[in-house]
Parts: C-alpha cells; structure tokens; sequence
C-alpha cells in the first residue's frame, strides 16, 4: 500500500510506523504507542487524540534569529502554491505514516498570502478545497485551525487589541476565512492564540480598552462560526509572554477569568501548551487542572520547554513523569472530548534528517501512551484517590460537613474553632513521590 496522496513520495525509505514493543531496537517503531490496545475501556488512539502541527513540522526550516535556515524540504517549490500543494502532499504522507488522526494549521501555514487580501482568499480557499480531497483520501481529520495574526508587519501592534481600527478589522479577514475553511474540514475546534494580544509598555497602551476589543472580536467570531455550522469549541491558547512582555490571556485562571467576564464561557475553553504554563510560572499538570476543575479543559499542545531557558523552546515531550501527571489529570476529568494532544514541538535546528521528523513524533507518542499506561493504573487502584479522600475527610460529616455545605456562619465556625483539637497530619509528599515513583518504573 502507498502511504502517500499524491504522485510522489517525500519520506522515501520510511513506511508506516508500526508498534514493535519495548523490546524492538527499531528506532522508527513504537514501544508504548500501540493504537487499538485499550486502557480503561477506550484505545490508546481514542485516549490520545494525537495531531501533528503543519507549522513546525512543514514550514519551519530551522531558522532562528542568529541563523538562516538549515532544514531542506523536499516538497519546495519555486511557485507559491504549487509549494503549497506539494506541502500539503508531504503533509499528508506524514501524517498517514506516522498514524497521527489529527493535523492543525494557520492560515498562513497552508496557503500563500499573496498580494492582496483578494488573493488572500482565493489561495486559501483553493488550498483548502486540496486540504478536504486529501483528508477525504487518508482519512485524516482537522482537530483545529487557526488565524496567523502575528507574523505579518500589519499585527506588530497586535491584531483584536490593535490600537488601529483598519488592523482590527484586518484580521477579521482572516478569522472570518479561517472559520470558513474549519467549517468546510470539519474541524473539531478552532484556536485563538493571542501572541500580540497584549503590550510592551503602559506607556502606549490603554490596556482596558484592548481587553474590551479582544473579547467583542471574539464574540463577533463566536457569533459568525455559530451562525454558517461551526459545532466544535472555541478555544484561548494561554500563554503569558513571547512575542509581547504581557500577554492577555496569561495563563488558564486568567484567561478563564476572561472568558468568565464578557460571558464567553459556554463557548469557549482553553488549549493549554505545556511550555506556555511553565513560562507562567506553573506545572503543566497545573493548569490542566485549572481547566478541568472549571470544565473549561479543551485540547492540548502537547511539547516541553528547557528547565533552563526561559523561553518556548517547543521541544517534543519526552518527559514521561510530566506525561504522567498530565494524563492523570486528563482520564481523571474524562478524556479530552474534542480535544486532542496537538504535537506544537519542533525538532532542534541541528536535527536536519529527514527521519529526525518521525523520531520526533516517535518519542511524544511514546511518552504519552507510557503516561497514559501509568495514570490509568494509579486511577485503577486508586491510591492517590483514597490518599486524598482521607485527607479532606474532616468535611465528610459533622460539622466539617454543614461548613462545606453553607450550613454554617463564621461566628459558628469560630466557635467550633474555640474547642477544636488539632491533630497534626503529616502531607506525606515524599511517600507519595516514592508511590508514583513505584508506579513509573515497575
Ligand atoms: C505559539 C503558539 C502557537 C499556537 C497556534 O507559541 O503555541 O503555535 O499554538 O497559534
Ligand atoms: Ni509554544
Ligand atoms: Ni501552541
């Protein structure tokens, strides 16, 4: 069988990754990823929701602001957009090699601007009609797509949260086709990441007015996508810098806070990024479990970051105890629904194989099922669940109880606080680390 689209191969000498078993020595195999194997009553497929990002993996070709590009790409045409059919080609093959169900893209990533906005259009409406007979041809599906309101000149002062009205208007352009074009993939969700929305200096900026801007943009958004068949979810990628110093939707509290604030809610959830919550200050377990504390758990960018770098090095996950406590959090709320784990990772610069791409892949896809194999144990034998039901369980009955429930004042509560003896309890951290610890190498 071809696992390629169109008439030519890109990944020549690669075939369909298949899963081995930790035993095999294959490097361009699975050892934990097998897809229809199934844990807690769903296949890993099912459970993961796995989708290649079409940015880093197709377009980025390793440049970086010391150096140009070091990456070759096969499929590169001189002509915009037989370029952009070619990639799309490539793309495609990847996908259906790798076995990820799901892809994302910008606008920006699948189809060349042009010169004008008209132009804008047409190549993107075009592209995407090559995008659906491709997906109808692998079977491969859209988790989301979104706008790229960040790379072009126009949006240096940001895109909703311009100061310039023409700019603001500018970008519903793109936001009005890129919802289109989800519509016409199907897709299961569709991203906002505001990585101009926010500002360098208060010195410039009324920053009131710009959250006031942002969240009417995205009611405008959320209003049209409702209103031409979009069903999926609205989803806010938090991140709290990079490109600017204050990003708007800092991390999930804050942006969920937000949502809350201009009654965006019920629409819209959030798309947590593990290098973006550590940028914030937080565990990647941490703010999935914001999310899914406040039902507001959509989808994942599922990478790591450089403990030692403070900035979004977008590596691919390979930490399978960051894994773990994710995935602990993701089956303990209920599966991903819509969601997904959206590969928003590149390989190094200095990685220029052209297999470094499937190795790449091989190693989140293998930690994620790895994590996902833990989790799922620890839930079964609900260690951690009894550990932490025991500790909180002075609110279970008694007074504790009428506390949890309103039932009482703070005048009662003083009072039982008056005769109450407190009976030190141990938070028993390392036995817990040790337990996890336990679960991860046995
Ligand atoms: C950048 C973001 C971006 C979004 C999509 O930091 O992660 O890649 O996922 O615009
Ligand atoms: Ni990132
Ligand atoms: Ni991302």
């Amino acid at each position: 069988m071809n696992y390629f689209v169109g008439d030519q191969e890109y990944f020549k000498g690669i075939g369909k990754i298949e899963f081995e078993g930790k035993g095999s020595k294959n490097p361009l195999s699975f050892k934990y990823y097998d897809a229809k194997k199934k844990i807690a009553g769903k296949t890993m497929e099912e459970h993961l929701r796995f989708a290649t990002a079409y940015w880093h993996s197709f377009c980025a070709d390793g440049t970086d602001p010391f150096g140009s590009a070091t990456m070759v790409h096969p499929y590169h045409k001189a002509d915009p957009m037989a370029n952009a059919m070619a990639k799309a080609d490539a793309a495609f093959e990847f996908f259906t090699k790798i076995g990820t169900p799901f892809y994302c893209f910008h606008d920006a990533d699948v189809s060349p601007e042009g010169d004008s906005a008209a132009s804008y259009e047409a190549n993107f409406h075009k592209v995407s009609d090559g995008l659906l007979a491709r997906q109808k041809a692998t079977g491969v599906k859209l988790l989301w797509n979104t706008a790229n309101v960040f790379t072009h000149p126009r949006y240096m002062n940001g895109a909703a949260t311009n100061p310039d009205f023409a700019v603001v208007a500018r970008a519903a352009l793109q936001v009005k086709n890129c919802l289109d074009v989800n519509v016409k993939l199907g897709g299961q969700n569709y991203v906002f990441w505001g990585g101009r929305e926010g500002y360098m200096t208060l010195l410039n900026t009324d920053m009131k007015r710009e959250r006031e801007h942002l969240a009417r943009f995205l009611t405008m958004a959320r209003d049209y996508g409702r209103s031409i068949g979009f069903k999926g979810t609205f989803l806010i990628e938090p991140k709290p810098m990079e490109p600017t110093k204050h990003q708007y939707d800092f991390d999930a509290a804050t942006t969920i806070g937000f949502l809350k604030e201009f009654g965006l809610q019920d629409d819209f959830k959030c798309n947590i990024e593990a290098n973006h919550a550590t940028l914030a200050g937080h565990t990647f377990a941490h703010d999935l479990q914001v999310c899914s504390d406040s039902g507001m758990l959509g989808s994942v960018d599922a990478n790591q970051g450089d403990s030692q770098n403070g900035w979004d090095t977008d590596e691919f996950p390979t930490n399978v105890y960051e894994t773990t406590l994710a995935m602990l959090v993701i089956l303990r709320h209920g599966g991903l629904g819509s969601g997904g784990l959206n590969f928003d990772a590149k390989r190094r610069r200095n990685s220029t194989d052209l297999e470094d791409l499937f190795l790449a892949h091989i190693g989140g896809m293998d930690s994620f099922a790895y994590g996902l194999e833990v989790a799922s144990r620890i839930l079964e034998d609900k260690v951690l669940a009894n550990f932490v039901a025991e500790r909180y369980a002075s609110f279970d009955s008694g007074e504790g109880k009428k506390f949890a429930q309103g039932a009482m004042d703070l005048s009662s509560l003083a009072a039982y606080g008056k005769g109450a003896t407190i009976i030190q309890k141990s938070g028993k951290q390392e036995y817990l680390q040790n337990l996890l610890n336990s679960y991860l190498l046995g």
